[in-house]
């Protein structure tokens, strides 16, 4: 744990530019007749998720390269997720994976509270042979083979059982299926197996939780994929039924797909669920939120901000980020951080003005409505508001001073790094 000590020393050198930096923004708000408190408690009141895979380092298929003091078990990774809050106050909650998670729920439940942790979303593992007589290299939940499918589908029910001990209240499913070659697989039968398996675990749903598909373009197979976009996410939902949502991972679409915009479809169609954040510059989850695309990201916030108040809207919101050469806990601080922006910035936008816009079809000065929110700098009331809450004005400058890597690389084992798959 980082000691609360650090936290205030750190913070008394910043406290006095942090109070004038936060007025002067404040009184330039207040011109444009926004209200600096508002948007203060839009940050408070924010909160994204970490996931528990992601404070170690990730590697690729070609290497991993692990950091010193890497966590071994889920209670250590548990502690960098304690670290993680109690720096950002932006991130109560954590998503577990199973089986990489496994252990016994009572001792999760008591480390948790210990750290001032709850749990987010469960999610599944059928995309690697983890355990389980029967192999899914072929498919999991869609295998030709009812044994596999029947196998996949016990899994994903155990999550829910270890989830409901847990306080979980959502299911997340990805799967890996799909094909490598036209014509290895017959795409319909295919994905009816898969809805077929998914209805067998929605039966095994508990009353108050819901399940979230995540869809993904593609790999690990590179021709096909079963759940490929939010099309075939947005048809399982809804033959699923009510408690059947769509999660959409950032890192899971085609360059250049409007991402703002299958939000706004999938809210219209009450089927949003979640989202898995991290960015990319070729594809997937790799790096930190708000590296390469902050705009997008602001404008999917955007939508999730004009969205408020539509009956039934209630997101899971996490981070899914792989980290190769910097800290974890360091680059998931920074990524709560960006999606905490985001979200603040699109409270800023004005919507009256931009409704005004759009109707007049004045294209420039609804965009400019945009870019007026997304440029202005509201650091300060990020650093406001994690100071209140308890939490650091500079997390990643308090996290170096704190020392606590070098604390926990003294006492978690030295992990070797090593080849990949094709190593
Ligand atoms: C798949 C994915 C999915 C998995 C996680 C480890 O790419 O985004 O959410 O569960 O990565
Ligand atoms: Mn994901
Ligand atoms: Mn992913």
């Amino acid at each position: 744990m980082i000691d609360q000590d650090v936290i205030a020393q750190s913070n008394e050198a910043l406290v006095g530019a942090l109070a004038q930096d936060y007025a002067s923004l404040g009184e330039r708000l207040a011109r444009r007749g926004v209200e600096i408190d508002a948007l203060k408690a839009r940050a408070r009141a924010f909160a994204v998720a970490v996931p528990s895979w992601g404070t170690g380092t990730g590697g690729t298929r070609f290497a991993r390269f692990p950091g010193a003091g890497e966590p071994t078990s889920i209670f250590d990774k548990l502690d960098d997720c304690g670290v993680i809050q109690s720096l950002t106050q932006a991130t109560p909650s954590v998503s577990l994976h199973i089986p990489w998670d496994k252990a016994e729920p009572a001792d999760l439940t008591a480390k948790a509270e210990e750290l001032g942790l709850r749990f987010d979303a469960m999610n599944s593992n059928t995309f690697s042979d983890t355990e389980g007589e029967y192999s899914y290299k072929f498919g999991s939940l869609s295998h030709t083979e009812a044994a596999t499918r029947a196998q996949a589908i016990e899994h994903n029910l155990e999550c829910i059982e270890i989830g409901q001990k847990i306080g979980s209240k959502a299911l997340t499913v990805w799967i890996g299926d799909g094909s490598n070659f036209p014509g290895q697989s017959h795409m319909g039968r295919q994905f009816e197996r898969y809805l077929g398996a998914m209805k067998e675990i929605y039966k095994g749903l508990p009353e108050d939780w819901r399940i979230f598909s995540e869809h993904k373009i593609y790999e690990p197979a590179f021709y096909s994929t079963v759940v490929q976009d939010w099309g075939t996410s947005l048809l399982t939902a809804q033959e699923l039924g009510e408690k059947a949502m769509c999660l959409v991972d950032l890192g899971h679409h085609a360059p250049n797909v409007n991402i703002e915009m299958i939000v706004s479809r999938l809210i219209h169609a009450g089927k949003l669920g979640g989202f898995h954040f991290n960015d990319s510059k070729y594809g997937d989850d790799d790096l930190d939120a708000g590296t390469i695309e902050p705009y997008r990201l602001f404008l999917v916030w955007n939508e999730l901000v004009d969205a408020e108040g539509t009956p039934g809207l209630d997101l899971a919101h996490m981070i899914d980020q792989s980290h190769n050469v910097t800290d974890p806990i360091e680059s998931l601080m920074i990524s709560a951080m960006e999606i905490q922006r985001a979200a603040v910035q699109a409270g800023l936008v004005d919507r009256v003005a931009l409704a005004g816009y759009q109707d007049e079809n004045d294209a420039l000065m609804a965009s400019a409505t945009l870019r007026a929110a997304f440029r202005t700098d509201i650091e300060p009331i990020l650093a406001m508001a994690r100071l209140e809450a308890g939490g650091a004005i500079d997390p990643v400058a308090t996290y170096r001073r704190s020392g606590y890597r070098a604390q926990v690389a003294a006492k978690r084992p030295a992990v070797r790094g090593g080849g990949g798959g094709i190593v």
